[in-house]
């Protein structure tokens, strides 16, 4: 009799666990790449994009947060990344992989356009929900990371800062980048935020999700499939 009363209890129990956030992004999924904004997917109704410069670890942080070691193409050459491309969630929710800025050896003739492409999405896109900035951390904020921050301050929606490579300074190191960077970018906007992060460590993925899944969640409503999941 107890012992069906545990078996119940048990069942209960496991209805009432939020989902895990990390089953949400696990189910990632390569859709497309897009050149222009024409090809851009009509069914996203909410994503969420990676930027930064080239080489800073925007593709390494999709499949971390994925749990999926080949779903964005990483590579040690910078500017691998050239196309915008379409990760899906379930339930029409995207992660995107921006093409990086910064590397100075991709031809201007082809830096430009992208640059029109890449401005024109972060201004216009309706469905983009939030931006992710990954800066190195040895390398937080250059002058380039404040172009595309300002660029995209009139939008009013927020940015999280994934100070990634985390495992190349000391703990205490990358504290105190992490402590700079973040007053910083508190006294420019109140939405702006930043977290240490390190694809090869595997660390910072469960705050980044937290963000992330709240960015998701359609309407600024909680889904009732992501209750509980505050930042840790
Ligand atoms: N040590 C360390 N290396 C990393 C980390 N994340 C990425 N890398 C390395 O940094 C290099 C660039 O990583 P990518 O994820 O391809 O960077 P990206 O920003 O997508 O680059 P582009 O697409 O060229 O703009 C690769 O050699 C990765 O293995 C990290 O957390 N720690
Ligand atoms: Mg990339």
């Amino acid at each position: 009799m107890q012992k069906t009363a545990l078996f119940y209890r048990s069942l209960i129990t496991a209805n009432q666990r939020p989902l895990r956030s990390v089953s949400l992004f696990r189910q990632a999924k390569f859709l497309k790449s897009a050149q222009a904004l024409p090809d851009l997917p009509a069914e996203s109704q909410r994503e969420i994009a990676f930027a930064g410069r080239s080489n800073s670890g925007k593709s390494s942080v999709i499949n971390t947060l994925a749990d999926q070691r080949q779903l964005a193409r990483v590579s040690k050459t910078p500017g691998r990344t050239q196309l915008i491309n379409f990760f899906g969630l379930g339930d029409g929710r995207f992660l995107v992989d921006l093409p990086g800025y910064g590397y100075a050896k991709v031809p201007v003739a082809t830096r430009a356009p992208w640059g029109r492409v890449l401005g024109d999405y972060l201004h216009t896109r309706d469905q983009l929900a939030g931006l992710a900035l990954v800066m190195d951390v040895r390398h937080p904020l250059t002058k380039l990371d404040w172009e595309l921050l300002e660029w995209f301050r009139p939008t009013g929606k927020p940015v999280h800062v994934l100070l990634t490579k985390a495992d190349k300074l000391s703990r205490s190191a990358a504290l105190q980048t992490l402590r700079g960077v973040r007053s910083t970018l508190a006294r420019t906007s109140p939405n702006w935020t930043a977290q240490l992060f390190s694809s090869l460590k595997r660390t910072g993925i469960d705050d980044a999700q937290a963000v992330l899944n709240a960015w998701l969640a359609a309407d600024g409503h909680e889904d009732p499939d992501l209750e509980g999941l505050g930042p840790t």
